[in-house]
């Protein structure tokens, strides 16, 4: 081998090789923990990439998603060129355009939607990606359409609604200054990383982990002094019960209560109908070790909670989620290092903190439409509705269906898999029923085939974007690579696509730079937009503070009683649509016949090889897990006569799937856990439409009667 061929071997950036390294992020996930990625280009192809070492995100790490992004780059089935729809939709008949044919027809599509039924009658949806939405939103307005809906129907925003009901702000787990923490209803090995480094610092300086969890994940496997495995569902029972126990042990903090919190004594005497024997039978955990772990809550101070979204996708899981927050406010577990932080700003238009105020809302709320008819799904979810500035996509294919209140005639999806719905069939019966689609996405999926207008997007190594971080710092990223094919931006497509469709808007015609730097520059303190725009790595905010403890309850927390409120002042004025102020208990098991469908299916718990719909068909995560496949308990297998790997059909009342059976610990007794997002076993057509939280019409994704039968 040349001297040459060895360097290229090596992938070694240097002249000779021609190999350059350009630093980005990876936005496949969770948007506050966005990880520097080093690329290794060549020619402007990626050859290979690894976390950015001094990165203060990631520091040079990358989980099995991350590591992945070269090949979800390079995924086959990228769509190349915008595309027009040739043949019957869903047949995947189309021809490419150009950009300008493609923009031309799109507009037209939409004005003429817009001129028939009004603005309303046209949706913008999109699905996870958070970097465009605050542009998308503002297409959106300045269309003149109210209905503006994202995935935030079904993702963390519930957690958040819960905090600001209780709390008034949404709260984080301090982790870095707390000596217990409950991991509760939290995957954070699979989800985010980062986050078990602090969980690593923690138990090495001697703090106490505890794991609530029904399935025994990694963080309840390797980290936990004590694992609690309530079922499915139950968390709410279970926090309750702390609460009288730690009321009736008198531990909790009765000056803090008497400072900052209000509606005690309701609490109080509704807490008192949680028994312990009856907790251990509905909750399957033992009444000594509730005692244990709500006792070490209330007695370590600071100690602190850590949910996910996995608390909230249950029929019951708002309230639940409320439930083990009230537990922290009996016990003064707010706003004071490492108990729970409050979050004071609005989320910046990268959806994270930048510890500045963002002109976002500014941004987005100036163009809003006046006097138009009501948001998708907020009559039915008016909770969802006084706390989000959006409609819930949960109602959308119900208002497609049904033309009620007025119909819906017209979409633009940007992102959208119908499979991430719950009766996912049913979501896209209702999308091929509009007049009129434009999707764009970066790969072809079945909801892009059934589209009118399919436009080519580009993954985050193809373009620009900026991004702020709590740690004060913001980011202007570079393409490592040109676009792939034909695709663009997102926010190049949402600006030539006013332009085309002759909206008055001149900020967002002008494109991403302009709106960002409108947003951001002033906010933010950077006194050189252009240096900023140019740098190669991130800059510091010179605005950017560091919250300083204490503000939130020096201030009074945002509640209408100013107050922490452990009965609801918000919620009481949803009595009528059946809302409970208090963070009252219910079952959230579905109709199905318990006898027949035995088992209590959870779908989506987090899994290291997947990300929703999008790493399924990229070989390396394919590999860790190459067939889709439900967790089931040995004792079960054994049972019903299952071997690993066998075939299994798992049925609900509304539909079947037909997937392998992987034999595992992971789950408990009388429980399966089965990934969204696979394209050959979509465990969303299993799932009932209405199957939602009736205060924030979350779906029950993580709990559904099911039968399990092995085939052949
Ligand atoms: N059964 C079950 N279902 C679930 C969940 C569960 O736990 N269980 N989890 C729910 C949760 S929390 C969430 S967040 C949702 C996620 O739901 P989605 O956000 O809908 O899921 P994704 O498949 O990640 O992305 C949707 C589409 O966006 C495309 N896309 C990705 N990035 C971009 C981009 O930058 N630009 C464009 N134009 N397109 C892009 C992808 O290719 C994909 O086709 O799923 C929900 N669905
Ligand atoms: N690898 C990977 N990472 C991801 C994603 C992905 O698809 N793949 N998606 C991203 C997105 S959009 C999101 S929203 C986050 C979500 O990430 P997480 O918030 O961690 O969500 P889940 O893994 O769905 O659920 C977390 C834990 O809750 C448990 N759980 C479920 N139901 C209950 C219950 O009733 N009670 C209790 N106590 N626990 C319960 C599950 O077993 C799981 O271990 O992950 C993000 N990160
Ligand atoms: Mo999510």
């Amino acid at each position: 081998m040349t001297r040459e061929e060895c360097l290229l071997k090596g992938k070694i950036p240097c002249e000779e090789t021609g190999i350059a390294v350009k630093h980005t992020l990876c936005d496949i996930c969770s948007p506050g923990i966005h990880c520097g990625v080093d690329v290794y280009v060549k020619d402007g192809e990626m050859l290979k990439i690894e976390g950015t070492k001094p990165f203060p995100a990631n520091n040079g790490a990358l989980c099995t998603k991350g590591a992945s992004g070269r090949q979800y780059a390079y995924r086959e089935d990228r769509i190349q060129a915008p595309m027009r729809r040739v043949g019957p939709r869903g047949s995947g008949e189309f021809e490419p355009i150009s950009w300008d044919e493609a923009f031309a027809l799109a507009a037209e599509g939409l004005n003429k939607s817009k001129t028939e039924y009004g603005a309303e009658a046209t949706v913008f949806l999109c699905g996870y990606s958070k970097w465009y939405r605050t542009f998308f939103h503002r297409l959106a307005y300045s269309f003149g359409s109210p209905n503006y809906l994202t995935e935030s129907s079904a993702c963390w925003w519930a957690n958040i609604i819960a905090s600001r009901c209780v709390f008034g702000h949404s709260t984080m787990a301090d982790i870095p200054a707390t000596n217990l923490v409950l991991i509760w209803g939290n995957d954070p090995f699979t989800k985010n990383v980062h986050q078990t480094k602090f969980l690593f610092e923690l138990k090495q300086r001697g703090g106490t982990i505890i794991v609530i969890d029904p399935r025994r994940n990694a963080a309840a496997e390797q980290l936990a002094d004590i694992y609690l495995r309530p079922r499915f569902g139950s968390d709410g029972y279970l926090a309750n019960a702390m609460a009288r126990y730690i009321i009736e042990n008198d531990l909790h903090d009765k000056a803090f209560i008497e400072q900052y919190v209000t509606g005690f004594e309701e609490y109080r005497d509704y807490v008192m109908g949680f028994y312990m024997e009856t907790a251990e039978q509905v909750t399957g955990v033992p009444a000594g070790d509730i005692e244990r772990v709500a006792r070490l809550f209330a007695t370590t101070d600071p100690s602190t909670i850590s949910t996910g979204t996995g608390l909230t996708h249950h029929k019951n899981g708002f309230n639940n989620n409320r439930a083990l927050l009230s537990l922290a406010a009996i016990c003064g577990r707010f706003d004071r290092p490492g108990t729970l932080k409050p979050g004071m700003g609005p989320t910046t238009y990268c959806y994270s903190p930048g510890g500045f105020m963002s002109k976002e809302p500014q941004f987005i709320n100036s163009v809003k439409p006046k006097n138009v008819r009501p948001t998708i799904g907020l009559n039915r979810f008016p909770l969802f509705a006084e706390m989000m500035n959006e409609g819930q996509s949960m109602d959308l294919a119900n208002q497609i269906l049904s033309g009620e209140p007025y119909p819906v005639k017209s979409a633009f999806l940007a992102g959208v898999n119908h499979m991430m719905y719950p009766d996912s069939p049913r979501f896209l019966k209702a999308l091929q029923s509009l007049d009129f689609i434009v999707a764009s996405d970066i790969f072809w999926t079945e909801s892009c085939r059934n589209a009118d207008i399919v436009l080519p997007a580009c993954t985050s190594y193809e373009r620009s974007e900026i991004k702020c971080y709590v740690n004060k710092f913001m980011f202007y990223t570079k393409p490592a690579i040109p676009p792939r094919f034909e695709s663009r931006s997102d926010v190049d497509i949402f600006s030539g696509l006013a332009k085309a469709l002759g909206l008055e808007d001149e900020l967002l015609c002008a494109g991403y730079d302009a709106c960002a730097r409108w947003m951001l520059e002033e906010s933010s303190g950077i006194k050189d937009w252009e240096a900023f725009k140019a740098s190669e790595k991130p800059v510091i905010a010179p605005n950017a503070k560091a919250y300083e403890w204490g503000t939130c309850l020096g201030q009074g927390p945002r509640t209408p009683s100013g107050k922490i409120e452990l009965v609801s002042q918000v919620i009481a004025k949803y009595a009528d649509h059946g809302l409970e102020a208090l963070p009252t208990y219910h079952d959230s098991d579905d109709d199905a016949d318990p006898e027949e469908y035995s088992f209590v299916l959870a779908t989506g718990c987090r899994n290291h090889n997947a990300i929703h719909s999008r790493l399924h068909n990229c070989q390396w995560p394919r590999s860790l897990r190459p067939e889709a496949s439900v967790d089931i308990n040995p004792a079960d297998a054994k049972r019903l006569g299952i071997q690993q790997g066998d075939t299994v059909e798992l049925r609900t009342p509304l539909n079947a799937i037909t997937v392998k059976a992987n034999v595992s610990l992971i789950a408990n007794e009388g429980e399966l856990l089965m990934f969204h997002g696979y394209p050959e076993a979509d465990v969303n057509r299993l799932i009932h439409a209405d199957h939602l939280d009736p205060y924030t019409g979350f779906p029950g994704y993580k709990q559904l009667r099911c039968k399990l039968t092995k085939m052949g």
